[in-house]
């Protein structure tokens, strides 16, 4: 158990400060009065026995975990509009505090279950009293209705292990398709709102002057 709390440690360290600097990023967006593409951000360090569960489903020997797991430290940022994921992928692209590994795009290809969200798999520096260690972290970006889905869905796959009854399976893809359409409605309205601002600001300005 020793063993395992020294193994964590990093990702427990790395997960706490990440949030602080994600979470962050959504204060300097509202003090700058702008939209924020950022709407909440989440993280955990995977429990002991789920990382147990994915090495042996996965062949991946107990040595090997802290390079073919990338999830034991996760972040998620929720963001409002598909195109806000975009903005979030741009800002962490250009941080200098990790290294991106490796982007998953599961936006432009959903996964068979239906699942959407965009995954950044970054390698973060954290300082220890033995000097540097650098861990693997995944940061999950998705709209709230991706969000949704994906957390019913979660909690679905603990209770039926995968194997759900046709029945939840196809209720599940017809979700995972609303999920899609509300997203879709969500932008459309965005660009409307966005439009009518700017005829609104253009009324004004002409007033003015
Ligand atoms: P948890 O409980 O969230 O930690 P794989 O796990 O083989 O599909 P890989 O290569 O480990 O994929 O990485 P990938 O594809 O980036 O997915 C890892 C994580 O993405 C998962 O972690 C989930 O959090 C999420 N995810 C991927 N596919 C699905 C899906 O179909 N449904 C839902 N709800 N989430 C998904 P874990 O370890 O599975 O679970």
């Amino acid at each position: 158990m020793e063993q395992w709390d020294d193994f964590l440690a990093p990702y427990k360290q790395a997960v706490e400060e990440l949030k602080v600097k994600l979470k962050g990023l959504r204060v300097q967006f509202e003090r700058a009065q702008v939209h924020s593409p950022i709407e909440f951000v989440t993280g955990r360090v995977k429990p002991i026995s789920s990382i147990l569960d994915k090495a042996s489903q996965k062949n991946i020997p107990l040595d090997k975990l802290d390079t073919e797991i990338q999830d034991i430290a996760g972040l998620r940022m929720m963001c409002q509009f598909v195109d806000d994921i975009k903005q979030v992928v741009e800002l962490l692209r250009n941080r200098n505090d990790f290294e991106i590994i490796e982007e998953r795009d599961y936006i432009s290809h959903q996964k068979n279950s239906g699942y959407r969200s965009y995954h950044v798999v970054i390698c973060y520096p954290v300082q220890t009293i033995n000097g540097e260690k650098k861990i693997l972290a995944e940061i999950q970006i998705r709209t709230l209705a991706m969000n949704f889905w994906a957390t019913i869905e979660h909690s679905l796959n603990y209770k039926y292990k995968g194997d759900f009854p046709k029945d939840i399976q196809i209720r599940l893809k017809r979700a995972a398709e609303a999920a899609f359409l509300l997203d879709e409605e969500m932008s459309q309205i965005r660009l409307e709102i966005q439009e009518a601002q700017r005829l609104f600001s253009r009324k004004k300005d002409s007033k003015d002057h």
